[in-house]
């Protein structure tokens, strides 16, 4: 399960091209499209999501509501395009030396990608930069989730801190942190540290200034077993991090006690491990359990049937109306980099972007193990497995 995305942020569309999904899953543009609305709607974005009303097509790999086993395009336009056309053109004769983009901004890949591609013009740098791409990645996310939730594992993402707000995650089952989150605009589940999130995102909107966060992402469902300990590329770990890594200003990522762990000793940090066959008969997959989650159901690189517990930490957009110093890249001459247009705040948006990576390497590691070129197919394999733990 392999998929590449394409797309310029005011150029006419995004793409995702999807290969590996078997045969079998129902897939809608209907189910896409809610995860895509949920993307936009998160409190402290800009201008920009105002022009834009992002829905999917479905342009291969799906029929009658079902995918076919070929690859599976996805492609969500981009409204602001009409406002682009000639300025993004393929065609040679709208070339205007005159726009040209000269002016880097900190943070951004501005500089770095226009020297590393022999650039002297920046736009040909932050319209692929840009994390208007996570569109298109959500989408292939919600394919992903599909595909879980035939095997009833769920993946649901949160605001877990917003700037220096810490939210606490509430002792209730998964099922109601998630209305709670649906229901916020900040896709916190707690919902006491929701207004002073808030006061914080029109705080930094009112001085110019812009605003990071944590979100969180919690597997459920997700069997022992998936990723390997053999070799560094199969750690499920390991490729979740960089599944995150990769989102647009996400800059760390930590499981279960994450970087805490290194501050405590050793038994205060090792989940201990336990076994009750009465489990079996309420339906678990094995008798083995562990009564804390501080690995966040990872260990060895597998998962360990715990619920998958991970972070990431998103940096404050790096474009700011307050100005920053920058340097002209023709002239050489220092300015100071401000913005017409921007987000004051994307993290709940990187939430479900989060959720959708998450996802997609979770359905990786999933087909890997069980895989076929059909859903009955995976659901034998899955099913023998199944009994094959329960008499382990
Ligand atoms: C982005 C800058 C803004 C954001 C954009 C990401 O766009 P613009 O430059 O057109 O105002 O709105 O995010 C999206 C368009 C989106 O769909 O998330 C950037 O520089 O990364």
């Amino acid at each position: 399960f392999r998929y590449l995305t394409a797309g310029e942020s005011h150029g006419p569309q995004l793409t995702a091209i999807i290969e590996g999904m078997p045969s079998g899953l129902k897939i809608s543009e209907e189910t896409i499209n809610v995860d895509l609305a949920r993307r936009q709607c998160g409190y402290g974005r800009g201008g920009r999501m105002l022009i834009e009303k992002d829905t999917v097509q479905i342009l291969s790999g799906v029929r009658w509501g079902e995918s076919i086993g070929s690859p599976i395009t996805l492609c969500v336009r981009n409204k602001d395009w009409s406002n682009w056309e000639e300025r993004m053109s393929p065609d040679a004769r709208h070339r205007d030396d005159k726009i040209r983009v000269t002016r880097s901004r900190p943070g951004h890949a501005d500089l770095a990608g226009a020297m590393k591609y022999n650039h002297r013009d920046v736009r040909n740098i932050l319209e692929r930069s840009s994390a208007r791409e996570t569109a298109v990645r959500v989408a292939v996310g919600a394919v992903a989730k599909a595909l879980l939730a035939a095997f009833d594992i769920t993946v649901s993402g949160f605001v877990a801190e917003l700037g220096s707000i810490r939210a606490e995650r509430p002792e209730l089952p998964l099922a109601r942190l998630r209305e709670q989150a649906a229901g916020s605009e900040l896709f916190t589940y707690d919902a006491a540290v929701e207004p002073r999130m808030k006061a914080l995102i029109d705080q930094a909107k009112d001085s110019g200034d812009t605003v990071g966060g944590v979100v969180e992402i919690i597997v459920t469902g997700a069997p022992v077993g998936l990723g390997s300990h053999v070799q560094w590329d199969r750690k499920l770990d390991a490729r979740l991090a960089m599944g995150l890594m990769s989102i647009q200003a996400i800059k760390g990522v930590e499981f279960g006690l994450g970087f805490d762990a290194a501050r405590r000793p050793g038994s205060q940090v090792h989940d201990e491990i336990y076994y009750d066959s009465i489990r079996l008969g309420q339906g678990e997959a094995s008798g083995f359990f562990r009564k804390t989650n501080n690995a966040g159901g990872l260990e060895g690189g597998i998962s360990n049937g715990e619920e998958i517990v991970v972070r990431a930490a998103m940096k404050p957009i790096p474009t700011l109306y307050r100005p920053l110093k920058s340097v002209d890249m023709q002239t050489k001459e220092p300015f100071e980099a401000t913005v017409e247009r921007s987000d004051v705040c994307a993290v709940p948006a990187a939430a479900v972007v989060a959720e959708a990576v998450v996802a997609i390497e979770i359905a990786a590691a999933f087909l890997e193990k069980f895989g076929g070129d059909s859903l009955a197919e995976i659901q034998r394999n899955y099913d023998g497995y199944r009994e094959y733990l329960r008499a382990f």
